[in-house]
């Protein structure tokens, strides 16, 4: 599948940590009614086959509202479930091996920090970027902060689409003004919340407030 900028506005990074899998599911299906559109499934305690049957759910759910969905970290659930790519970060799965074993019909997305990262990132066959954190995060994750200035290098160094995330929501997306990102990535803006379809609603709003 062809990825196309604008599927990158409101991407959604789940995270069922806490939650039935109804409750999980019903959150998530609640974020695609509000507009999200773009969906990474994050697990990171799950077995392989835990893994590829929640995947497998997520996907049907997505495919329902027209979204694309990638596995972070696994190429081979990925594989498994026919998902539309994969999200690699640094210590995962070369960008370049990744994108040979799912060919050219599938989504890269990779993680980068840096222009020189983003530039090899590029090179080696990423569709997207995700660029951060840009606020510190309370989601379970090995990260630095980045600033808005190298996010801004990043998007002007690069082709392809660039995405902001780490601890954004409806309220602080100001510093990005005028930074010329695809979109923003979130987590707990979203599954954090009550009612994942205002929430995603409200930051759809948001980010229509950046002109991007
Ligand atoms: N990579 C950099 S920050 C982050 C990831 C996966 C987590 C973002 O989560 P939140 O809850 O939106 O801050
Ligand atoms: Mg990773």
């Amino acid at each position: 599948m062809r990825l196309n900028r604008e599927d990158l506005k409101m991407y959604l990074v789940t995270d069922s940590t806490g939650l039935s899998e109804d409750e999980f599911l019903s959150k998530v299906e609640g974020a695609l009614k509000g507009g999200v559109t773009f969906l990474q499934i994050r697990e990171k305690e799950r077995s392989c086959s835990e893994y590829i049957e929640l995947a497998s759910k997520v996907h049907e759910i997505a495919k329902k509202y027209g979204v694309p969905l990638v596995v972070d970290d696994r190429v081979d659930v990925a594989m498994a479930i026919d998902a539309e790519g994969v999200h690699v970060g640094k210590s995962d799965m070369p960008v370049s091996i990744a994108r040979r074993l799912l060919g050219n019909g599938k989504i890269v997305g990779a993680t980068a920090k840096t222009v020189p990262d983003a530039l090899a990132a590029e090179r080696d066959g990423a569709d997207y970027l995700g660029v951060g954190a840009i606020y510190p995060t309370t989601t379970k994750v090995k990260t630095v902060l980045t600033s808005t200035e190298a996010l801004d290098d990043i998007c002007k160094a690069v082709k392809i689409p660039a995405n902001a995330i780490g601890g954004l929501n409806k309220d602080n997306l100001d510093v990005l003004k005028g930074i010329p990102i695809a979109g923003i990535c979130v987590v707990s803006a979203i599954m954090k919340s009550d009612d994942t379809e205002t929430a995603a609603r409200d930051l759809i709003h948001a980010i229509d407030n950046l002109k991007l």
